[in-house]
């Protein structure tokens, strides 16, 4: 069976000043070039291409943590997402092409926002190599990207940002892939109630089943659901175009299924594509994987099958 039509807004977020590699500012034309509106049209789908944000940002802050670089423009760029996530996520589902993973301090903000409006429970599903959860005290890499879900989580320690306006509670965030966790992340998402599944979890168990627990639980809420899908989730054999690539990734089947999976559940209310470098990329395949994977999440499939009972 086709994929009930969405209309479907991409929205270009050209920020690259959260991570130390430069060039995820490009991540959003790789996108485009890579065919991603098309193949979402192919589905049936109405795309419309909303352009790339190009907000008024403003210059450099300092912060007691010295490590930290971009301060200034970072927050500015958190303040703009959130506007223009809430704005751009009013209909069918947006699509924030990234960009590097700071975006998702804002697109979250924003959807969070959106949720509430609607009388939902938001849940967000981070697909990383890494947790992101530093706060701006305790990141020594200085590289904000390494710390949108201690924001949007509504944790201490981002003074330096605009107020979360609308945290995600703990228990609605769930992360897959996970394998390269810094000891000051490891020591405070323990105590949290955050359901990550590392590398090896997925390696007992499969993928398929802490995902399907999770969506239960969206299901079971009647939630909204974000998805923020770092490129770094995927092995890095199949996907280089990323700064920070660690081995033993998410293979093509399992990324697949992940996908397959969030198209089944038809609760995917809002995507993230983040971290992708084209700078980096071994001509455009990683693009062009990323591409495929999203067709996957919006309704493309091999073979029709019957999809599971409730
Ligand atoms: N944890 C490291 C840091 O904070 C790496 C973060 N890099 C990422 N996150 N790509 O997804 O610097
Ligand atoms: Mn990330
Ligand atoms: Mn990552
Ligand atoms: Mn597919």
């Amino acid at each position: 069976a086709a994929a009930a039509p969405l209309d479907i807004t991409l929205v270009g977020v050209p920020v690259d000043c959260g991570s130390a590699y430069r060039g995820c500012l490009m991540g959003p034309d790789a996108l485009r070039v890579a065919g991603l509106a098309e193949s979402l049209s192919e589905l049936g789908h109405r795309v419309s291409d909303a352009g790339n944000l190009a907000p008024d940002l403003p210059g450099p802050r300092e912060h007691t943590n010295p490590a930290i670089h971009d301060l200034g423009p970072s927050a500015g760029w958190v303040s703009a997402l959130s506007d223009a996530a809430f704005a751009a996520s009013a209909d069918g589902p947006p699509i924030f092409l990234g960009g590097d993973h700071l975006m998702s301090a804002g697109t979250v903000s924003g959807v969070a926002r959106r949720a509430g409006k609607r009388g939902r429970p938001l849940f967000v599903l981070w697909l990383d190599a890494h947790t992101d959860f530093h706060d701006l005290n305790s990141t020594r890499s200085g590289n904000l990207h390494g710390t949108p879900v201690a924001y949007f989580t509504g944790r201490a320690g981002f003074e330096a940002f605009p107020p979360m306006p609308a945290p995600v509670a703990e228990e609605r965030v769930a992360m897959l892939g996970i394998r390269s966790v810094d000891a000051e992340e490891a020591a405070r998402i323990g105590g949290t109630a955050i359901a990550v599944t590392d590398m090896r979890a997925i390696d007992e168990v499969g993928i398929a089943r802490p995902l399907r627990a999770f969506l239960d639980r969206v299901a079971a809420e009647d939630g909204d659901l974000h998805v923020s899908f770092d490129v770094d989730f995927l092995d890095p054999d199949i996907a280089p175009a990323v700064g920070t690539t660690v081995p033993g990734g998410a293979t093509f089947r399992e990324a697949h299924l992940v996908m397959e999976m969030l198209h089944d559940s038809g609760r995917v209310t809002s995507l993230d594509i983040a971290e992708l470098n084209p700078f980096l990329d071994d001509r455009g395949r990683t693009a062009r994987l990323v591409v495929d994977l999203v067709a996957s999440l919006f309704g493309k499939r091999v073979m029709d099958r019957p999809t599971r009972a409730a």
